[in-house]
Formats: structure tokens, C-alpha cells, sequence
């Protein structure tokens, strides 16, 4: 079993190469996708070893669609090019697919800062018991992330509402977060985004499923 790590990036030239070094000692592949920084973020990623997708500009659902497409390891494990990511969490993030416990595997963060989240977070545990429904540390089989069709302005909720609709199983394991220096900006696309988990609750059934806690 191999493991990918597919991080989208966009314009962090200035934190990308200590992330793909470090996610380097622990996954098979390191695949960046740039859709159109303004910075070197591209060249950077490069420099330090990825594999770099460079396509034109989608957004971050695009990314990383495309990076799951072009991922050759059976496991993929998605991370965030802004270094808050500790990539020593790539082995426990990937430990249960690897084992054939589950089939996608969300990284939990000690604490969600934005009010936003928190809110998402508990409108999607109506439908799925999750502590962290936002976090872009995620695991998950690669068959499985080719099936996902993720609409939404970003992957907050759906990606797990959709992975449950699926019948995908579900596991969490606690994550720990780099501090970095990066302001905390309102993230007004959560509100587009509430349509969106509207949506999935409606369309998903009522069963409540429950995620593992590791
Ligand atoms: N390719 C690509 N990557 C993106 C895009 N938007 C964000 N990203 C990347 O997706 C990851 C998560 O984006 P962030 O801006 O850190 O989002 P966040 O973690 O929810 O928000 P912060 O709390 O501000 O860090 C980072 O690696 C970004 O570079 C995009 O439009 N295209
Ligand atoms: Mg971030």
C-alpha cells in the first residue's frame, strides 16, 4: 500500500518547502496543485521535491479533485500548504486505511478558532457524530475520493456528509496544529456553504452514523 499526500496551494511560496520536505519522510508521493499563483509557488514546490500540477485557476475543491486524480498511491492523504499541518500526523491519519478500518480518516484539531466552523460542525453532526468536520488534514482510500463529486464553496461539511452518504467508513484521529503567523480572516463562503450542507441534510438519510474516535 502506497500513501499520497495531495496538497493544493495557492500563492504560499513562502511556506510551501519546509511542508513538502517534511511531508516527504512520510508519503511515497508528494503531489502540489498550483492554479495560478501569482507568487513562485509553483517553482518552489518544485525545488523542494513535489510533483507540481500546475493548471488553470478552480479553486481549492478543483485542486484537489485533480490531485486525487493524479495520485498513484492507494491512500491519499490531503494537507494545507501553509505549514499548520504537522506531517508526523501522516502516519496515524493513514494507519486506518492502511489496517482496512476505514475509509477516510479526518484529522481533529485540538481547537476550531472560527465560529463559522463551529457551526458547520454541529449543523453536520445531525447527520454524521464528528468533531471536526473542517479540517483539511484528511486521509481517505483513493477509489474512494474518485467518487466524490464535492459541490460547495469549500469542503466544510460536505466532504464528510458526502463520504457518509456513500457509505464510506468514517474514522477521526486527533491532529496537533504548527502555530503559524497567518490573520484569522472571515470566511464569508460559509454561509454560501450552509446551502450546500442544507442540502446533503435533506438528501442523506436520517440515520445518525457515527465516526470512530481513535
Ligand atoms: N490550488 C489552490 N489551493 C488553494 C486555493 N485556495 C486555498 N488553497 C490552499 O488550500 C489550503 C487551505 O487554504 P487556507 O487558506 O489555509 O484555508 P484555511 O486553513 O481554511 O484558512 P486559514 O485559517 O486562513 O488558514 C492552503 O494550502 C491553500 O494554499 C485555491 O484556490 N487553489
Ligand atoms: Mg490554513
Amino acid at each position: 500500500m502506497t500513501v499520497s499526500t495531495v496538497i493544493p496551494a495557492y500563492n504560499e511560496a513562502r511556506r510551501i518547502g519546509e511542508v513538502i520536505k517534511s511531508a516527504a519522510q512520510y508519503a511515497d508521493e508528494v503531489l502540489v496543485v498550483d492554479d495560478g499563483s501569482s507568487d513562485s509557488t509553483a517553482k518552489a514546490a518544485k525545488d523542494a521535491g513535489a510533483l507540481v500540477i500546475c493548471k488553470e485557476h478552480g479553486g481549492y475543491i478543483s485542486a484537489i479533485k485533480r490531485g486525487f486524480s493524479e495520485a498513484k498511491g492507494d491512500t491519499i492523504v490531503m494537507m494545507d500548504a501553509d505549514g499548520e499541518h504537522c506531517a508526523e500526523d501522516i502516519p496515524r491519519l493513514a494507519a486506518p486505511i492502511l489496517f482496512g478500518d476505514a475509509d477516510l480518516v479526518l484529522g481533529s484539531r485540538p481547537h476550531i478558532d472560527r465560529l463559522s466552523e463551529r457551526f458547520i460542525n454541529w449543523l453536520t453532526s445531525f447527520r454524521v457524530k464528528v468533531k471536526d468536520c473542517g479540517s483539511g488534514f484528511r486521509a481517505i482510500r483513493r477509489d474512494s475520493a474518485l467518487k466524490l463529486e464535492l459541490s460547495g464553496k469549500c469542503t466544510c461539511g460536505v466532504f464528510v456528509l458526502e463520504a457518509a452518504s456513500l457509505g464510506l467508513r468514517i474514522t477521526e484521529v486527533p491532529i496537533n496544529l504548527h502555530s503559524i503567523s497567518k490573520r484569522r480572516r472571515i470566511l464569508w463562503s460559509h454561509f454560501q456553504q450552509l446551502f450546500y450542507i442544507l442540502h446533503w441534510l435533506i438528501k442523506s438519510p436520517v440515520r445518525k452514523s457515527a465516526a470512530n474516535s481513535r
